[in-house]
């Protein structure tokens, strides 16, 4: 339906990323993103070896498409993450937080696409010259680990300096955000937060709540003074961690109030002392779906929001139906 060289280069039917989130991309989210049509993303950060290897084969039973493993370079167990990955000759593979350059040429060899997320021009330069398939272009507006730049003004300039494809992240949720990302130059989107509320997501149903009612002013980026922000739902840890920083907290205080809380939020449901990660477009997303209902409807509004956007070069009176739309 939609053809750009990210689903001619994955052998995907939409340019669309679910992308990996730790703890809450699981097994049964990527493969039904994957049996959608679009690239599903296994979180790996938080797994011990034998489970990122059980989540792999599971995926692998439940999928004969194309999927993804996320690696986040800032995880102390990275480097076996990548042996594993090539082991079990993983199709493509992204990464975050981090320069995966020394890991490329080994990925390549087996022909696994490695896919890095950047939130800068220079890192995109720099790995599109290490050997990157494509970049994740990921603004300020995600969930999670950010950059400091928003989606609107990254994309359009790391289209400008590399040649590889450019998927755009943070800020996308339906088919307006993806429309928009195309006209920045992108040729595939990535969506977290959307994916969090979909019945195949396996994230504490308390998880799923809070983001369901969170309305766009609602989240907040921790850790600027640690040099690795991290956005979340304003909670009371939130608070406590903001107050700490405030008062000069050491690092080491700072990450003794972080570990474990993702885990906290997600698997046991603590959405007040956890770290319930999600990004700005959360107002926007208010109801749990199946993920095949979240792309046939992205699918279906696409052709509405392609015609108001040609009438509005072409034709000033819009017609009946696109005004009703809301698109
Ligand atoms: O990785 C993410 N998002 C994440 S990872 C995560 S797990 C976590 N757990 C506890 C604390 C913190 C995180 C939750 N969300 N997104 C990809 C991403 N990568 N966004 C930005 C970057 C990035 C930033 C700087 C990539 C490279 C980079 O370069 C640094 C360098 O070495 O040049």
């Amino acid at each position: 339906m939609i053809e750009t060289r990210i689903t001619q280069l994955l052998g995907i039917r939409f340019p669309v990323f679910q992308g990996g989130m730790a703890w809450v991309s699981s097994s049964s989210l990527v493969a039904a993103v994957s049996n959608a049509g679009g690239l599903g993303i296994l979180g790996s950060g938080p797994l011990e070896s034998e489970q990122l290897i059980q989540e792999i084969h599971a995926i692998k039973a439940l999928t004969s498409n194309p999927f993804g493993v996320n690696i986040m370079l800032l995880m102390p167990n990275a480097a076996k993450v990548v042996e594993i990955c090539i082991n079990e000759r993983v199709p493509v593979v992204t990464t975050g937080a981090g320069n995966p350059g020394p890991y490329i040429k080994a990925f390549k060899e087996i022909g696994t696409k490695v896919i890095p997320v950047v939130s800068s021009v220079a890192l995109a330069k720099r790995l599109e010259r290490a050997g990157a398939a494509a970049v994740v272009a990921e603004g300020t507006e995600s969930g999670g680990h950010i950059g400091e730049i928003t989606t609107m003004v990254l994309i359009p300039q790391i289209v400008d300096a590399v040649t590889i494809p450019v998927i755009a992240a943070g800020g996308i949720a339906d088919s307006r955000g993806l429309m928009a990302a195309f006209a920045l130059g992108a040729e595939g989107v990535q969506m977290g937060t959307r994916f969090i509320l979909s019945t195949e997501c396996s994230a504490h149903p308390n998880y799923k709540k809070v983001v369901a009612q969170a309305k766009d002013r609602d989240t907040v980026a921790t850790g600027h003074s640690t040099g690795h922000p991290v956005r979340v739902i304003r909670n009371r840890l939130a608070k406590q961690y903001i107050e700490a920083e405030q008062k000069g907290a050491t690092p080491e205080q700072l990450d003794a109030i972080g570990k474990g809380s993702l885990r906290r939020a997600v698997i046991d449901g603590d959405v007040e002392d956890g770290s319930v990660m999600a990004g700005q477009i959360c107002g926007l997303i208010n109801e749990e779906e199946p993920v095949a209902a979240i792309f046939a409807r992205i699918e279906a509004d696409l052709q509405t929001v392609f015609s108001r956007l040609s009438t509005l070069v072409k034709n000033p009176e819009q017609s009946k139906k696109i005004k009703e739309s809301n698109l």
